[in-house]
């Protein structure tokens, strides 16, 4: 038997400050809860494409995304079975489960855009 780990899924009340052109969406500012890592979706994919995590500590990804023109316009989590809309300039936070040794994908919805969480 499989036990599969339900992720808490947030969403992050961080206040986020629109600044400058219209285009530009601030991303997170000031401290990031313990150990979560930012990820900003853009034109390119996810950045950074690859985050690593020790096994047994508190992780979390602070997504955001940071213009329109760009395919993720959610993230999903095959392995996990966790999609979420990242709307635009919103952080979005997703808890890591770190119980185990793994490597974990994350993708936009089409699948094109592939990151990765390492727990090690
Ligand atoms: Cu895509």
């Amino acid at each position: 038997m499989m036990l599969r780990h339900k992720l808490l899924l947030l969403t992050a009340t961080a206040a986020l400050t629109a600044v400058g052109c219209k285009d530009k969406v601030a991303v997170v500012d000031g401290p990031l809860p313990p150990g979560a890592v930012q990820v900003i979706a853009d034109e390119n994919g996810f950045k950074p494409s690859s985050v690593t995590f020790k096994k047994g500590e508190t992780a979390s990804l602070v997504f955001t995304r940071t213009t329109d023109d760009t395919c993720a316009t959610e993230v999903v989590f095959p392995e996990l079975d966790v999609k979420k809309d990242l709307p635009k300039g919103k952080a979005v936070t997703i808890e890591v489960p770190t119980d185990k040794e793994q490597k974990l994908t994350f993708q936009c919805g089409m699948g094109m855009y592939k990151s990765s969480v390492v727990i090690n």
